[in-house]
């Protein structure tokens, strides 16, 4: 007779799973998912047959996914929350712009926290202020004294996110503090040595509620996909809304003439930090797109 669940961790070819009976079952997959190289990923929804006894049961389907990422590979992510510190280490602001496009591109909500308020209070203004236009969430928090936790907790409700952001911007903290004392969290993180490399694995943190939090290394060294260079500005919303009025069509919005981005950095619609990491990832991209055949 075949289960419901969600996988919640991966090792050495076997699947922890949570059923919906709220039972942890150890699971294998079945060779028809092999052979059509369907690999389970942490967050997958699936179809299972738990074993008899002590033995592991098998992975029967996978259902279909919203979403999937190879690095990190996890299924069905909602919301990222790119995590920025107000304090140490300085906020990576073009880092933040990639984690938004890279959100964008996979079907997640990508919201912003700044952290660690508690050490300044002016900078969450200066996020809110360049991320305000372009519709992005922003929530300033300390994980320290706890500030704005319940208005983000909330925000989370029964969805499955992940944080992402530089070491040591407080993303561990945060955990603990939303969920960790009250004990709706499991094991925070899984280390594993393997000789002189330790591997830190995603798991899958389910909480009350029905939500869950992906715990996985690995959002933080990122590079775009390649893309036209005249693609990047669909993911600036706060360009968007008058993007076929610019005089040129296509318009990378950089010198061209009769330009309406410019118009509008000009009229302060657009923030001037915003459009200037802009032109920093365009000539990424362009660069790029330029030697792509090499
Ligand atoms: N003042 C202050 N310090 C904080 C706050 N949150 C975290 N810290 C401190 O910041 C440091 C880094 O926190 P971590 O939670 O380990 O950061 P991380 O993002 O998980 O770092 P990595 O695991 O290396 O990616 C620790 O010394 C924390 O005590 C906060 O809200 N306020
Ligand atoms: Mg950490
Ligand atoms: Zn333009």
């Amino acid at each position: 007779m075949s289960a419901r669940g969600r996988i919640i961790k991966g090792i050495g070819g076997f699947y922890y799973a949570l059923g919906d009976d709220g039972i942890t079952y150890t699971l294998k997959a079945q060779g028809k998912l092999r052979r059509q190289h369907q690999k389970p990923l942490v967050g997958d929804y699936i179809a299972f047959e738990p074993g008899r006894g002590t033995e592991e049961g098998w992975i029967l389907n996978l259902l279909p996914r919203k979403n999937f990422l190879v690095r990190p590979p996890v299924a069905n992510l909602d919301i990222l929350i790119i995590t920025l510190s107000a304090s140490f280490p300085q906020a990576d602001m073009l880092l933040c712009d990639r984690l938004i496009i890279f959100s964008k591109q996979n079907n997640i909500v990508p919201i912003i926290v700044v952290n660690k308020v508690d050490e300044n209070r002016a900078f969450p203004l200066t996020v809110n202020d360049q991320y305000s236009l372009a519709k992005i969430d922003v929530y300033p928090v300390s994980a320290k004294t706890r500030e704005g936790l319940e208005r983000l907790k909330s925000a989370l409700g029964g969805k499955s996110f992940a944080f992402a952001g530089q070491s040591g911007v407080g993303k561990s903290s945060l955990i603990n503090s939303l969920y960790g004392e009250t004990q709706e969290v499991g094991n925070i993180s899984e280390k594993i040595s393997r000789g002189k490399n330790t591997t830190r694995l995603c798991s899958l943190i389910p909480l009350k509620g029905g939500g869950a939090a992906f715990d996985t290394p690995g959002f933080s060294l990122l590079d775009l996909d390649l893309m036209e260079p005249e693609l990047l500005s669909a993911f600036f919303p706060e360009f968007e809304t008058t993007l076929h009025e610019c005089r040129f069509s296509p318009c990378l919005h950089d010198s061209e003439p009769g330009c309406s981005v410019k118009e509008r950095l000009r009229e302060g619609l657009i923030a001037q930090a915003r459009y200037d990491r802009y032109i920093t990832l365009l000539k990424e991209l362009k660069e790029r797109w330029n030697n792509r055949y090499d």
